[in-house]
């Protein structure tokens, strides 16, 4: 089906934000939930928007509206038999709804998403923070981004580091309302313009839900507690080889991190694997290549697909040698900006 960016009103009464929201990918992984509810995490995590992909997203208010509706990808999301829209979604309209005084208004959100489903690129992170985002707007909230990353999260965890471009970080936090577990730019785009490949391995949706994963990891992986400690001790060294812009540091950094986060799942009971032959092969491609001086380095996400992050410089010989293997489907981006309004005239 060919996205309609441009949604049309239902009359001069509807308010209604359109936005772009972009995907990230996490160099230090969240991977375990403190709060269920509010998705607070177990550890902080720090993570790259994505320049290209993410989530075309309307937000609409009307008085003659019914009922909330969520119509993802052309489909009509529906979660029960009674036609509700998925709680978490609700929970982030509510969240923004009561903010504004008088009679309350149901919502009709369109979402399309321009990058294939099982990509693994996290859908619920882009889908999420387009939510919050273009219902703050759609209402005239002039709330900070902090606060809509904040909405966001309840929508989906990793949803608070899309609001914000380049390098974020979400941090822990102690409280259990989830007030000091916010997101933050850590670096601008332009301070390292990194390019990201996304080697697509297989297109079927995924075994385990990210949130049924992190639960069963919590609850029977042994290495649990040694997966929380390590990823909040190497927080402190991801910022400052972030800063300093020392390639071989974040690389060791983050394919520690995305390995010990995978091992903690895998050894959850039934195990959590998300790993296939050719994620492992793709994963020793970038170590082959650094040690060959190419400044490149992997991660993977709850899924068989590996992303690859190299410096600019990089990026044509990177392709190329990706591009030689038939058996994934590459997709590249870079860096980019967060969370912002689109003119729909600007993708027709
Ligand atoms: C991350 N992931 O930091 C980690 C790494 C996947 C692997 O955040 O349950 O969709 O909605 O809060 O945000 C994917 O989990 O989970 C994720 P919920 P979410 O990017």
């Amino acid at each position: 089906m060919t996205p309609n960016w441009e949604v049309e009103k239902v009359d001069a009464d509807s308010r209604l934000a359109r936005v772009f929201s972009p995907s990230n990918i996490a160099l230090s992984k969240y991977w375990g939930k403190r709060d269920l509810t509010l998705n607070l995490p177990t550890n902080g995590s720090i993570s790259v928007t994505l320049k290209d992909f993410g989530s075309f997203t309307t937000v609409e208010f009307h008085e003659n509206f019914s009922k909330d509706r969520l119509i993802l990808n052309g489909k009509e999301e529906s979660h029960s038999e009674l036609a509700l829209i998925p709680p978490k979604v609700k929970s982030i309209l509510d969240a923004v709804r009561e903010r504004v005084p008088g009679k309350k208004q149901y919502a009709r959100i369109q979402s399309w998403n321009n990058f294939p489903t099982g990509a693994g690129l996290a859908s619920s992170a882009s889908g999420m923070s387009a939510i919050a985002y273009g219902a703050a707007k759609a209402l005239n909230l002039n709330l900070p981004p902090v606060k809509i990353s904040e909405i966001a999260r309840v929508g989906s965890g990793s949803a608070c580091r899309s609001i914000f471009a380049g390098f974020v970080e979400w941090t822990r936090g102690e409280f259990a309302d989830g007030s000091d577990s916010i997101a933050y730019q850590l670096s601008p785009t332009e301070h390292w313009p990194l390019k990201a490949f996304i080697a697509v391995v297989k297109d079927e949706k995924k075994e385990h839900l990210s949130t049924d994963g992190m639960e069963l990891t919590r609850k029977t992986s042994p290495f649990f507690d040694s997966w929380i400690a390590s990823a909040q001790q190497h927080l402190k060294e991801f910022r400052q080889a972030i800063l300093e812009r020392d390639f071989q540091k974040l690389s060791e950094l983050t394919e520690t991190n995305c390995v010990r986060m995978h091992a903690c799942a895998m050894a959850s009971n039934p195990s959590v694997l998300y790993w296939n032959s050719k994620t492992l092969e793709l994963m020793q491609k970038a170590r082959e290549l650094r040690k060959n001086g190419v400044p490149v380095f992997f991660t993977v996400d709850a899924g068989p697909n590996v992303v690859f992050f190299c410096e600019a410089s990089a990026a044509t010989r990177v392709r190329k040698e990706l591009s030689q293997d038939m058996s994934i489907r590459l997709l590249s981006t870079e860096a980019g900006e967060g969370t912002r309004p689109f003119d729909a005239k600007e993708w027709l």
